[in-house]
Parts: C-alpha cells; structure tokens; sequence
C-alpha cells in the first residue's frame, strides 16, 4: 500500500533529482577536506546564511551537541527552553557528554522564552553559581506547534546576549521553515546568533545531514569535536549532493508545506472529538488534543489510520502531531482527514 507518512517530515525520501546526483556526486576524503562537493555544499550553507563558516554533520542532535561543546566548558550553564528538542530530546548529551548544565525557562505557547526569564536567569558572580554562557533558541519551536520565532524577537535576545558576554545558538532544525512562514530572509533571521544548526533531512527532503554554522574558529573547533565523536566521514559528498539540491531547491517550496498545514487544520476543526492547538499551521505541523469522550486509544487510532493508508504519530498520552512535507499533497491531506472523520465516528 502507497502510504501517507505524516509522523515527520524526517520520513522524506530523496527526490528522483536527489538520487541521480548522488549516483554522480564527485567525493573524496572529507577529513582530509577533499570531498568537492561537501565543501561546496559548506560553503553554499555559510553564504545563505551570511556567517563565516559551515560544516556537514550527520545529524541534527550531533549539530546541536557540537555547538554546546564549543561555546561551553565543564560546569557552564545552558540557557534553554523546556520543551526544546535540546532539553527534552537529545538524551542529555550536553549533561552526559559535556558536563553543561542545563537551566530550562518554560516555552511560552509562541515558542518563545519570556525576556524577563532569560535575564532573571542569569548568574551573577558568585562562588556559589555556574557561568552562565550560552542561550539556545529553536525556532521553529517543534513541541510548542511548529511555531515561529520572529527575527525581532531573535534580535532582542541576540542583544541581551551581547549585553551580558553570552553566546546565542539556534537549533534551528527547520529554520528555513521559519523564514518562509515569516517572509523574511533567512540571513536576517539569524543575524543575531553566534551559531546555527539546521537540518537538510526533514522538510528539506535530504536522506541524510545537518549543518552546523558559525564563525571559522568556531567550526574548525567543531570539526575536531565532530572527529572525537566519530562523526568525521569520508566519501559523503554523496550524501552533500543531495544536501545542494536541498539548498538550491527545497527552500523555496516550503510555503507549500504550510499551506497543507493549514489546510489539515481546517479539516481537523470539522472532525468532532478534536483538540486542536491555537498554533496548529503555524508552520508544517498541527497537533491536537483527543477529547475525552473519544473512547479510542492513540495507539488504536494510529493502527486504524494505518489500515486506510495513512502514517500518524501520537505525541502524548492523548496528544497527535501532523507533519506536511514533499511527499504530501492535496489528495493526501484530503485522504487523511477522510480517514480521521472514519475512524472517530
Ligand atoms: N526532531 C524529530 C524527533 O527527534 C522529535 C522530529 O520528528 O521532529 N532539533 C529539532 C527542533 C528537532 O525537531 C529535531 C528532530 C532535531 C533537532 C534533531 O535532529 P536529528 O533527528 O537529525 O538528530
């Protein structure tokens, strides 16, 4: 059966496109720098994004990991949100690996950490105290709804930062999605932040990869720890190949992705027994709540929409996240909600 895959954007498989340049991908040995299509693919990353430097990564966890390792030392605070995929979804690799110290500020339900909290966060010269040394936004935020962080609001912490000799990184695993949903450029959008990971391997349809971008002594830095950890490879221009067509053309699609967002979020309100959060469509998710008179289990729902076609995931005990991606369009947004209405009544 041709399924419906809405459990994540990371499902997407490479495009015909993506498959012919990998088969033709010129490689070499990346970690002696050789592999030409990698270092274009780095160099196309840091010129989007107007920061120095860029380097491929094999995930988007590893990204995140190596920018916490840099930024800070042993016993360093981390100020991070507390639904952020850092926080809750990284198998506390800065605490384990790094000896960072998380301080988590709730998520408002934009997404945001409220400035009052970044700054009464703080530490203060104290022997008693960590260092605080590092801010981390996610944007877009994926637990608060796929939601959006506007470049204002990244400027306003970009300044409390500078303000008080911090660093500000950005996981911003779908930050492209971010700006397309805000009509802004991706430049101004992390203009503010010391560095950014983004991932080329979910709405940006990559099989594999994710960049990490900074300053050059930032990344040089990185690209050690990235050999430490085991992430330095060899011939994987074969895998950047894909990653290009990912910058030059996924990019510029996204828009699309939201718009069947919203559109399943439409046809969700109609579908009685539903939840649906208030920032559902932000971006390319919609999560809902199961009300309490829906006698069906999530596990149930998602083995019955499997039956129909339709790949779904529950976040929570009673809780589902939609995702729109490439590989779904307008008869698949219209199958799923077919499906849904089926199962519920
Ligand atoms: N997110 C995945 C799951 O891990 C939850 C998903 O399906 O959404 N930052 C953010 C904001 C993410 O959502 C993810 C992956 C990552 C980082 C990690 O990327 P990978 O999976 O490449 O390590």
């Amino acid at each position: 059966m041709e399924y419906i895959d809405l459990r994540s954007d990371t499902v997407t498989k490479p495009t015909p496109e993506m498959r012919e340049a990998m088969a033709e991908a010129e490689v070499g040995d990346d970690v002696y720098m050789d592999d030409p299509t990698i270092n274009k693919l780095q160099e196309k990353a840091a010129e989007m994004l107007d920061k120095e430097d860029s380097l491929f990564v094999p995930s988007g966890t590893m990204g995140n990991l190596l920018a916490l390792l840099v930024h800070c030392q042993r016993g360093d605070e981390v100020i991070v949100g507390d639904k952020a995929h850092i926080y809750v979804n990284e198998a506390g690799g800065m605490s384990a690996l790094g000896g960072i110290h998380p301080r988590p500020l709730m998520n408002q339900v934009d997404g945001t950490l409220a400035v009052e909290d970044i700054l009464a966060s703080i530490q203060t010269e104290d022997v008693h105290h960590t260092i605080t040394r590092l801010i981390c936004l996610e944007n877009t935020q994926n637990i608060c709804g796929g939601v959006v962080l506007s470049a204002e609001y990244t400027r306003a912490v970009g300044k409390i930062a500078r303000d008080h000799n911090l660093l500000l990184h950005i996981d911003g695993a779908r930050i492209f999605n971010a700006a397309a949903a805000l009509h802004v450029s991706i430049k101004e959008l992390v203009e503010p932040a010391d560095s950014v990971m983004f991932c080329l391997s979910k709405g940006l349809v990559a099989p594999v990869g994710s960049m990490l971008v900074g300053t050059t002594k930032f990344i040089n830095r990185a690209r050690h720890l990235r050999k430490m950890l085991g992430g330095g490879m060899r011939q994987a221009g074969v895998l950047a190949a894909a990653g290009l067509i990912s910058l030059e053309k996924m990019t510029g699609r996204l828009e699309q992705d939201h718009a069947r967002a919203k559109s399943l979020f439409e046809g969700l309100k109609q579908i009685q027994g539903l939840k649906l959060d208030a920032t559902a469509g932000s971006s390319n998710m919609v999560y809902f709540d199961l009300l309490d008179d829906v006698q069906l289990s999530v596990s149930q729902i998602i083995e019955e929409m499997k039956k129909r076609g339709v790949l779904v995931d529950g976040s929570g005990p009673r809780r589902f996240r939609l995702v729109t991606h490439y590989w779904v369009d307008d008869a698949g947004v219209e199958k799923t909600l077919r499906a849904l209405a089926e199962v519920l009544h």
